[in-house]
């Protein structure tokens, strides 16, 4: 690519991606709401509001692709959700729809599927239960991807993120945990598959137990590689099991189940 747009650059999977993608463009843009570090050769450093829709579709003019890591990450308030998350997407999707269509990678999440017990073995085609407020931002995320792709032909590959940090940090992120180079891998191939279309694709490592099937993102020809296993004892050892009836052990969403609906 010529050019390639990284949003939320300033947050975790941002600053963890923003050398791992180098290589993917001749520029890479990185945007963020909060201050980044200074750009290096070949970055180009711009910091906009999602909800701001004129300085989104300046950040968009020019890509051919972009990795939407930007957004409220976790539960909180609806305002604030509202403004990233939904608002900020349909920016996002204008400004691309006015940009030539550039693929994107959109970083769902775990949660909009959180309230399914940790029995159940998901497919794509199970239902949606988000689990809070952000769940369900995540939900309109996938729906708006859905919608631009039959309307417009746009390309998204709707990544439904398990855990990605370094490591996993408790025992339910041992089924969860995508680490970061299993996610490197699925965007290139997403980048470079012949066609893309708009599938959703459980963002989450080869671990050892495993609740999300995958098959239905095969022709994507990416498999995960690591696996959460190399970090069992350090998480036995560093936590105490949550109790059996702990939403950390019923659901997949784990904690955010238990979330309150924050008003302010
Ligand atoms: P993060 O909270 O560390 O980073 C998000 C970034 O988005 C922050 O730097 C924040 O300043 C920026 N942002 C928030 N509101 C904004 C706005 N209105 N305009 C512009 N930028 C704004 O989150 P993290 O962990 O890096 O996650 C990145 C994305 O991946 C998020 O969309 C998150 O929902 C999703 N995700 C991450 C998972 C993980 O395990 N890290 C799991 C599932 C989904
Ligand atoms: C998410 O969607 C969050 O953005 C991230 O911070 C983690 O908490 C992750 O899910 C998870 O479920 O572990």
């Amino acid at each position: 690519m010529k050019r390639l747009l990284i949003t939320g650059a300033a947050g975790g999977l941002g600053r963890m991606m923003r050398t791992r993608l180098a290589h993917m463009a001749d520029t890479i843009r990185l945007s963020d709401l909060a201050e980044m570090e200074p750009a290096g050769d070949g970055e180009e450093v711009v910091q906009a509001d999602l909800a701001d829709e004129a300085a989104v579709h300046d950040l968009v003019k020019g890509c051919d692709g972009i990795v939407h890591f930007g957004g409220v990450s976790v539960e909180q308030p609806f305002d604030p959700i509202c403004d990233a998350n939904i608002r900020g997407v349909y920016n996002l999707y204008e400004a691309a729809r006015a940009n030539g269509n550039p693929r994107i990678i959109f970083a769902s999440s775990n949660h909009t599927i959180g309230f399914h017990t940790q029995d159940r073995h998901l497919s794509v085609d199970d239902p949606m239960k988000p689990d809070g407020l952000y769940g369900v931002s995540k939900c309109f995320g996938e729906a708006m991807a859905s919608m631009y792709h039959a309307k417009f032909g746009q390309e998204t590959a709707l990544v439904r993120i398990g855990s990605c940090f370094p490591e996993p940090r408790n025992h339910r992120m041992l089924a969860t945990w995508f680490s970061p180079d299993d996610f490197v891998s699925l965007i290139e191939c997403c980048f470079r598959a012949p066609r893309l279309g708009c599938p959703i694709i459980w963002g989450v490592s080869d671990n050892d137990e495993q609740w999300w099937d995958n098959s239905a993102a095969r022709y994507l020809g990416w498999r995960a590689k690591d696996s959460s296993a190399r970090f069992r004892n350090k998480v036995n050892a560093e936590n105490a099991r949550p109790a059996p009836d702990a939403p950390d052990a019923v659901y997949q969403g784990g904690a955010f189940t238990a979330e309150p609906i924050h008003r302010d």
